[in-house]
């Protein structure tokens, strides 16, 4: 193997005999193979990527992938690759495709996959096997594991093709699993067999699948939009959340012109900051702990009322108790049906794809559609030029050593200065602060932890995000945060790739403050090695190192690394006391909420 020439059967280039006749020439059979089909099979479908980590039974693969064409992008860590991947899905809409090899591979990628899943991102975690005669019968393979089986509690869909005729059908299933309807992780399990396997060629091209319309449209029922539309109008304090399901829709437009046409004032979650620009005036983020518990009708466009709502009850919407409802009506936008009631009642569900439903809700909007009262506006305005106020206070102040503030309002400066500049985020208090404090200007330009809370997605987010759009790609992480995928600095190094990585770093998981109550010489759990050079970890790899101990530092190091565009990491140093502990997620830290 190792090439992607097609094969010749051995044999059949010679004269054929039946009956003992010599009866003709037989032309030499153009033979395929399992690595050629799954590359035509990706190929065909406009799948050009690949995140992977090589080894047995996939080297070959990520070979002739490159030799045909396809960008192989080979990471360190599965785990990071897995991560590429399925941000590259939320970025394209199509499918992100992680490559590895058996068991460690795959439990490695197994983490991205169920990130992907729980995110709604479309990815395919594609993992080499070991043979199923011998995992079946628990005979000790070379890196044996029931993998489907492993997988498919986490995946939205998972299978294993045995047969290089079926290698088509395999990849259009994990395709239209991945991008229909709600997107997710798709495992597909192919085992070391298959790809050896030759078929004849032309027999192998006619089973290949080019996917026709991967993620229908989904049309909202005409009774659902009015019903909503319905409710929407008879709101006096009415409000808009928009989620990363809006953010992946990539209806920015329709998006905008509903909020605008409406007058609602929004409020963004994480990862659909930028879909309108936080300087916007219908903004409502510096507002939020007034407009939650205070709002009568509120409308989720792709975002769920899990925890990052506070489940839409108790105090955050002005219920009494955790289980109290605010009395809010709910119209939720969702492609889910099943979503619905989820946490609270959805007085008006309406079940499509955000493109068409919200084009669906602006035509039954039509014009003329009255806006919100100047009492609700006016009492959101006050909130939020205090707020404002308070924070750009703060902002200004220079404190020695450096603060979580005091390098962000830098961060804010370069970013309102770059927005075309993909943003990744990963931390606790390197999170929280950086998501308030820092405005996006453009759509699907923030990525971050997501629906987990997750730590390790920063490297290999922003290779991903720097090959998918080509952008200059800033990450803030937080010390620990960036632990978790720092080796990936090399692949950062390796493929030239222009980001600038800057590391807050204050010593530790939260803060770097904690003491060891025996007083033995073990440091305290959260603490890490005091006054750690990150930035000498990326010179080793041929990257620019910066350590910035002042905002004007950091910013000259930003500001290089986004004119050079090379490889860069800021080891900027932030007061090992600032911060809290889980960062504003404490209600949820037992040991947090104990202390209080
Ligand atoms: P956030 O964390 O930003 O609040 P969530 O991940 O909780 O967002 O919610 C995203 C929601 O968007 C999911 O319920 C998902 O079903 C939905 N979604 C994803 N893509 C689409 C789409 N194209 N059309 C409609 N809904 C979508
Ligand atoms: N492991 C994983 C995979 N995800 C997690 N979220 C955690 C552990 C727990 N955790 C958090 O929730 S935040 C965090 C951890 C370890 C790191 C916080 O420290 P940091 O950020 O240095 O990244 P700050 O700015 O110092 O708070």
């Amino acid at each position: 193997m190792g090439t992607a020439e097609p094969q010749v059967a051995s044999g059949q280039d010679v004269k054929v005999v039946s009956g003992g006749q010599i009866v003709a020439n037989a032309q030499p059979q153009e033979m395929t193979d399992g690595f050629q089909l799954v590359i035509d099979a990706l190929k065909l479908n406009g799948l050009d990527t690949i995140y992977g980590l090589p080894g047995i039974p996939i080297t070959d693969l990520t070979r002739r992938a490159q030799a045909a064409g396809m960008r192989v992008l080979s990471f360190r860590h599965e785990q990071n690759a897995g991560y590429a991947a399925s941000i590259a899905g939320f970025l394209t809409q199509k499918p992100g495709i992680c490559l590895t090899v058996s068991a460690p591979g795959f439990l490695n990628g197994l983490n991205a996959l169920a990130h992907a899943t729980v995110n709604c991102f479309p990815m395919i975690l594609v993992s080499g096997s070991s043979e199923r005669e011998i995992v079946d019968l628990q005979q000790g393979d070379y890196e044996e594991m029931d993998q489907l089986a492993v997988a498919k509690p986490v995946a939205k869909a998972a299978f294993r093709v045995l047969h290089a005729e079926d290698i088509g059908v395999g990849i259009a299933r994990a395709i239209r699993a991945a991008v229909s309807g709600r997107p997710g992780g798709v495992y597909l399990d192919l085992p070391a067999k298959l790809f050896a396997q030759s078929i004849d060629a032309a027999a192998g091209k006619s089973s290949l699948i080019k996917v026709v319309d991967p993620a229908p449209r989904q049309i909202p029922a005409p009774q659902a939009v009015k019903r909503a539309v319905d409710l929407l109008k008879s709101a006096k304090k009415p409000l808009i959340i928009l989620g990363k399901g809006a953010a992946y829709s990539q209806a920015d437009a329709d998006i905008r012109a509903l909020v605008e046409k409406t007058g609602i004032p929004y409020l963004p979650m994480s990862m659909a900051k930028g879909l309108l620009p936080d300087t916007h005036e219908q903004c409502a983020s510096a507002a939020r702990s007034f407009v939650l518990p205070e709002a009568d009708v509120v409308m989720l466009v792709g975002a769920r009322l899990n925890w990052l709502l506070s489940h839409g009850k108790g105090k955050t919407w002005g219920g009494k108790g955790h289980k109290d409802w605010g009395g809010h009506k709910f119209i939720q936008v969702d492609i889910s049906p099943q979503e619905m009631d989820s946490n609270v009642r959805i007085d008006a569900p309406v079940v499509g794809d955000i493109g068409s439903c919200v084009s669906a809700l602006l035509t039954a909007i039509g014009s003329g559609w009255p806006k919100p009262s100047a009492d609700w506006i006016g009492a959101i305005t006050e909130r939020k030029t205090k707020n404002v106020a308070k924070m750009a206070e703060t902002l200004a102040k220079n404190p020695s050593p450096m603060n979580f503030h005091s390098a962000l309002a830098v961060v804010r400066d370069i970013v309102k200065a770059n927005p075309d500049a993909m943003f990744v985020n990963e931390g606790a208090n390197a999170l929280d602060f950086t998501r308030s404090i820092v405005d996006m200007y453009k759509p699907r330009k923030r990525i971050d932890v997501g629906t987990w809370g997750i730590m390790g997605i920063g490297m290999g987010y922003c290779v991903a995000a720097a090959v998918v759009t080509k952008q200059q790609v800033i990450a803030i992480e937080g010390d620990s945060a960036f632990g978790f995928s720092g080796m990936e600095v090399e692949t950062i190094c390796r493929y030239n790739l222009p980001v600038c990585a800057v590391i807050f770093n204050n010593n530790g998981v939260y803060r770097g403050t904690d003491v060891n109550p025996t007083g033995g010489s073990d440091l305290a759990p959260t603490v890490f090695v005091k006054g750690a050079r990150y930035d000498k970890l990326i010179e080793a790899f041929g990257g620019v190192g910066v350590h910035a101990t002042t905002p004007a530092e950091l910013r000259k190091g930003m500001e290089e690394a986004i004119r050079s565009k090379k490889p860069t990491l800021i080891n900027a140093v932030i007061d090992e006391t600032a911060g809290t502990e889980s960062g504003r997620i404490t209600s949820l830290n037992p040991s947090a909420a104990k202390k209080k």
